[in-house]
């Protein structure tokens, strides 16, 4: 793929209809307005980083069309990445033991073939939702499951039936790994996830591996994809990107066209910590951006694991991103959590059952900048198969907030922050300050100030905020209005310090746009 992918970050500017949008959302949602000079602004439009965006994971297509307009757009989202569209796996009965959802949130995961009737709605609704978002301003990504096709059953969304190996029209035998003998495990799964022969080549838990070093299953992956690109999706987040050699990623990405944005789709590689050399994320780097899965145990222990010795704490976030250890900002997805971590491993990530701090955690991501922060939000579960809220055919029903869907987005303290990150841009982090337990604050460049504090008790600082002298107000508590500030005054003294009070499990920000 293009290696002069550039960071690009517009100027921060606001139509009138958006101005109008925001306003109106606001006034539903006690949001922070824009201020004169547009502190909600946005972020990267012409290139391919995607900005902020929203993984609003198993919404439907309904709903995320609804979303786009009502939500994502005023409140300054530059995208929304939704679940896999294509058709999947339908169970129609229970397994053994502790089986016991008829259709577990992964059917999705399970590609039958690229037609987009799926459990989120049919073809004619998706096309119309990635239109809708667009025409909001906010780009569509996709999950794209091209590495497998199925691991059980015979039956789908799309109503197309299948066997083992066997997807009329689209694949047969030749085309998979394990019946053509190229997978050296004895049952033809991946045994070791430390020998790469067989995490490319074998099945990744049944799942039956494609064979994309062929002419022509490259030929169908870039023809389900490009017609993805065709209805207006942006770019993607490659499932199990780790089962793949880079070498077939890069000749299905140069297959691909152009977007509606005039530029290459943008590629975002799952490719988990955990393997040796050529498995690593880094070893993936040259072919596209990678998942940040490791930031987002940094911030668990940060935010979760308070140590007497500061180790774990948020004051230990003052190193994070590539001086952490991490992947390069300009070439990661980061995030607090996704659907594998916040079932899978919820002791080492946080989750929206951890309320506060996981707000909190989303701040944190979205004042540091580190990465393209992606807020994760999605349905409320108890058993780690759980389906969201669906008939009883398995579609899901449309989201509604507070039953049975998180809409953490939505947050007035998120969104204020997704347009605290817009404002300050690529503006460097100086004047860091922290009490060495849970409280941080920082500057970005001479664009804003935030402080936050993870602690149970408010806590007063005094600190360089690298402003000029004046009174500002905090966008989280409250906006400006007729000159006047909704919420906190920050007085900023003429040498730049200020004392502020930072709320328990709260934030404080302030930009140079909102001095009143
Ligand atoms: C379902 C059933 C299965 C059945 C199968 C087929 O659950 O019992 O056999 O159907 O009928 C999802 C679900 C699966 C589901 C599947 C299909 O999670 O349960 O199977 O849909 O319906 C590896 C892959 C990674 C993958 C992850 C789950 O590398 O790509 O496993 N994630 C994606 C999706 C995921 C989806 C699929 C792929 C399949 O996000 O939702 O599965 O489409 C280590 C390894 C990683 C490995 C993880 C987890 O990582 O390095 O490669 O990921 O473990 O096994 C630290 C550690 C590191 C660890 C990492 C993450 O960094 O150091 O070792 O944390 O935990």
């Amino acid at each position: 793929m293009d290696p002069s992918r550039t960071r690009g970050r517009r100027a921060p500017f606001l139509r009138r209809t958006t101005v109008l949008a925001v306003a109106a959302l606001a006034a539903s949602l006690a949001l922070a307005v824009p201020t004169a000079d547009g502190a909600v602004g946005r972020g990267s439009r012409s290139t391919q980083e995607p900005g902020v965006t929203v993984s609003l994971w198993e919404w439907n297509w309904r709903s995320v069309a609804r979303e786009c307009t009502d939500v994502l757009g005023p409140a300054g989202y530059d995208g929304v990445q939704v679940a896999p569209p294509q058709n999947s796996l339908k169970r129609t009965a229970l397994g053994n033991g502790s089986d016991t959802v008829l259709h577990p949130w992964w059917e999705v995961y399970q590609a039958v073939s690229y037609d987009l009737t799926s459990r989120m709605g049919t073809e004619a609704q998706f096309k119309k939702m990635v239109k809708t978002c667009r025409r909001a301003g906010v780009k569509v990504y996709v999950d794209a499951v091209i590495n497998h096709t199925t691991g059980q059953g015979s039956t789908s969304y799309g109503g197309v039936d299948y066997t083992p190996y066997r997807y009329d029209g689209l694949y047969g035998p030749e085309d998979f790994h394990a019946p053509s003998g190229e997978c050296p495990s004895s049952d033809g799964g991946i045994q070791d996830f430390n020998a790469k022969a067989q995490v490319w080549n074998c099945n990744l838990v049944g799942l039956e591996d494609l064979r994309t070093g062929s002419d022509d299953v490259q030929a169908e992956i870039a023809g389900y994809l490009n017609k993805l690109i065709r209805y207006g999706v942006s770019g993607f987040r490659v499932d199990a990107a780790k089962h793949m050699p880079p070498r077939d990623l890069d000749a299905i990405y140069s297959r691909l066209n152009r977007t509606k944005d005039g530029v290459k789709p943008y590629w975002s590689l799952e490719v988990l910590p955990g393997g040796p050399g050529v498995l690593r994320p880094e070893a993936y780097l040259r072919s596209g951006d990678v998942l940040g899965v490791d930031g987002a145990r940094q911030m668990q222990q940060a935010f979760k694991s308070y140590t007497a010795d500061h180790t774990g704490s948020l004051s230990s976030l003052e190193v994070f991103g590539a001086a952490a250890g991490l992947t390069p900002s300009g070439k990661t997805v980061s995030f607090v959590t996704n659907h594998d971590s916040e079932r899978n491993d919820a002791g080492d990530y946080l989750n929206y059952k951890d309320g506060a701090t996981y707000v909190l955690a989303h701040q944190w991501l979205l004042a540091d900048g580190y990465g393209s922060p992606q807020v994760y939000s999605s349905f409320a579960w108890v058993t780690k198969d759980d389906s969201p809220p669906a008939r009883a055919d398995g579609r899901i029903t449309d989201a509604v907030c507070g039953q049975g869907w998180t809409c953490v987005h939505r947050d007035r303290g998120i969104v204020a922050m997704v347009g605290w990150h817009d404002y300050v841009g690529a503006a460097k982090r100086v004047n860091f300050w922290t009490d060495d337990a849970n409280v941080v604050a920082f500057s970005k460049g001479n664009r804003g100030w935030v402080a936050l504090n993870n602690g149970t008790a408010p806590k007063e600082v005094r600190v360089q905020t690298g402003l000029p002298g004046g009174r500002y107000c905090d966008v989280v508590s409250g906006a400006e209005q007729a000159g006047g500030c909704t919420g906190t005054v920050v007085t900023v003294g003429s040498t730049g310090f200020a004392t502020v009070t930072v709320p328990a499990k709260g934030v404080v920000a302030v930009t140079r746009a909102s001095r009143l």
